[in-house]
């Protein structure tokens, strides 16, 4: 007789032993997971197939054998029971990424939530929030296996509906990028200079490039990056899914996430503007339109496209190469046939400061935190190594770098002396940007934001939430080798 895993898991220990189940598949059966009752939402881990186009098919982990992993629609205020089954071999961590949540429910080992056993599962019960666009994804830690973390498929859209929903638009599309089939090359990684204003600190850059200088002089070579073959949206590559089908004069709200281990992306439609109506799935104080989005690791933009330039687009990455290897997907207006058209958009930065309130009025702090981020050149076994204040994270002796006040606001006074863009996050709090290159700012409330090369941003929080939190950046290559650090508040 054919048995399910979940039919098989509830035969419980014993005829667990008698089919002669490894140790640990005995060590998942005996766990205490087994609450009476049906979950909400059921998410399975396991390695399965993508199929990227009919001759580009992926093998790699997955929610619910799809990516991007289901989308999850939570109400706000409202208890909800996930279910969480590990088929892999290995332990994984579900991070519901941009919710205010306790550490048994973050998904953080670092902070010390339960991991989901290998052939285990985990039941969370808690009530989502706040409300607004974020996601989940896996947080392991992937190191050099570039089929772990983020390098897999393992990320989904989270929505969670408000009590009153603001609608000026007719209808919603969830936008999930990836790229697909990472490789290591080692060739420095490319300048992006598209980030408002532009700023650089002397101090930190003649930190940065001496140490780099010093590195390149002793004969090592420049640190490995990650590169990718595959690039998707949706899953699909450019051309391979369906297209999103509009009427003309339609408001179509794009919420577009980031799923990328490493990558910032930038998207465009030709002959129509983006107008920006929230971040991270928080409402921005001032909506404003843009010609291109950026979107940093793990970031999440929401904007409302009136179609009113009827014919078939591309909506796709400024990057030729990325969008000629897959990442795009075609807007085709109802009656409107032939070959998708792509065209380069008007020149435009990337400043946060368009979507802030235009006092940029903010809160004294209690406390301000310096903290300088910096590289190692290639100095762990040829990978970067990245310190927080001079220390990379220790995953053993999970050691709090900061103590915080129950209460206390704080401002943190981050200092790049790095030429990467960082995507920073902390985890179980929102933030607020205060200051971004020297230039003040208020109001846009974000749980990641890009820290520019050789710049500092200041990002306000007040400590709400008991326990540890994971504060890090978001590229899979950097949190792995040191950029992580861990705040603690009693
Ligand atoms: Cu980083």
């Amino acid at each position: 007789m054919p048995v399910d895993r979940r039919q098989f898991l509830q035969l419980g220990g014993m005829a667990a032993l008698a089919y002669g189940a490894p140790s640990a598949w005995r060590a998942a059966l005996s766990a205490p997971t087994a609450t009476p009752g049906r979950a909400d939402y059921t998410l399975r881990i396991a390695r399965s197939l993508v199929e990227l186009s009919p001759d580009h098919i992926v093998s790699t982990v997955t929610y619910n054998g799809q990516f991007p992993g289901p989308l999850l629609r939570f109400k706000e205020g409202q208890r909800t029971v996930v279910d969480i089954y590990n088929d892999t071999d290995t332990p994984e961590q579900l991070h519901w990424h941009g919710q205010i949540v306790p550490v048994d429910v973050d998904g953080s080992a670092e902070e010390g939530t339960p991991c989901i056993p290998a052939h285990g599962m985990r039941r969370i019960t808690y009530v989502p929030g706040p409300a607004g666009f974020r996601f989940y994804h896996t947080h392991v830690v992937a190191g050099g296996d570039l089929t772990r973390g983020q390098y897999s498929a393992q990320a989904g859209p989270v929505y969670i509906e408000p009590r009153h929903e603001p609608g000026d638009h007719d209808r919603e599309v969830f936008l999930v990028l990836k790229e697909f089939d990472p490789f290591f090359s080692q060739g420095g990684d490319m300048d992006m200079d598209f980030l408002a204003p532009a700023t650089r600190e002397q101090a930190l850059q003649q930190r940065g490039e001496s140490a780099m200088k010093a590195s390149l002089a002793h004969g090592t070579p420049h640190g490995y990056e990650v590169g990718y073959q595959a690039f998707a949206i949706n899953g699909r590559m450019l051309g391979h899914g369906e297209p999103i089908r509009v009427k003309q004069g339609e408001r179509v709200l794009l919420h577009v996430l980031n799923a990328s281990a490493t990558e910032i992306r930038s998207l465009a439609l030709p002959g129509h503007t983006f107008t920006v109506v929230a971040l991270d799935g928080n409402p921005v104080p001032q909506p404003a339109d843009v010609p291109v989005l950026w979107i940093g690791t793990a970031e999440r933009v929401s904007a409302v496209v009136e179609m009113n330039h009827p014919g078939v687009w591309v909506l796709g990455d400024l990057d030729d190469d990325d969008r000629g290897h897959g990442m795009g997907i075609v807007v085709e207006y109802a009656g409107r046939t032939g070959k998708p058209q792509w065209r380069k958009p008007p020149e435009a930065k990337w400043d946060y400061r368009r979507f802030a309130r235009p006092d940029a009025r903010v809160q004294t702090p209690d406390a301000i935190i310096d903290l300088t981020f910096a590289k190692q050149n290639a100095a762990e076994h040829g990978f970067n190594r990245w310190t927080i204040n001079g220390v990379p994270f220790d995953m053993h002796s999970r050691k709090p770098m900061l103590r915080l006040r129950h209460g206390a606001r704080y401002r943190l006074r981050m200092h790049n002396a790095s030429d990467d863009i960082h995507p920073i996050h902390l985890h179980r709090h929102s933030f607020e940007i205060t200051r971004i290159a020297g230039q003040p700012a208020g109001g846009i409330i974000k749980d990641v934001v890009m820290l520019g090369g050789y710049q500092t941003m200041e990002l306000d929080f007040s400590a709400d939430q008991r326990g540890l939190s994971l504060f890090h950046c978001h590229s899979q290559l950097h949190m792995d080798f040191g950029f992580m650090a861990l705040f603690d508040c009693a």
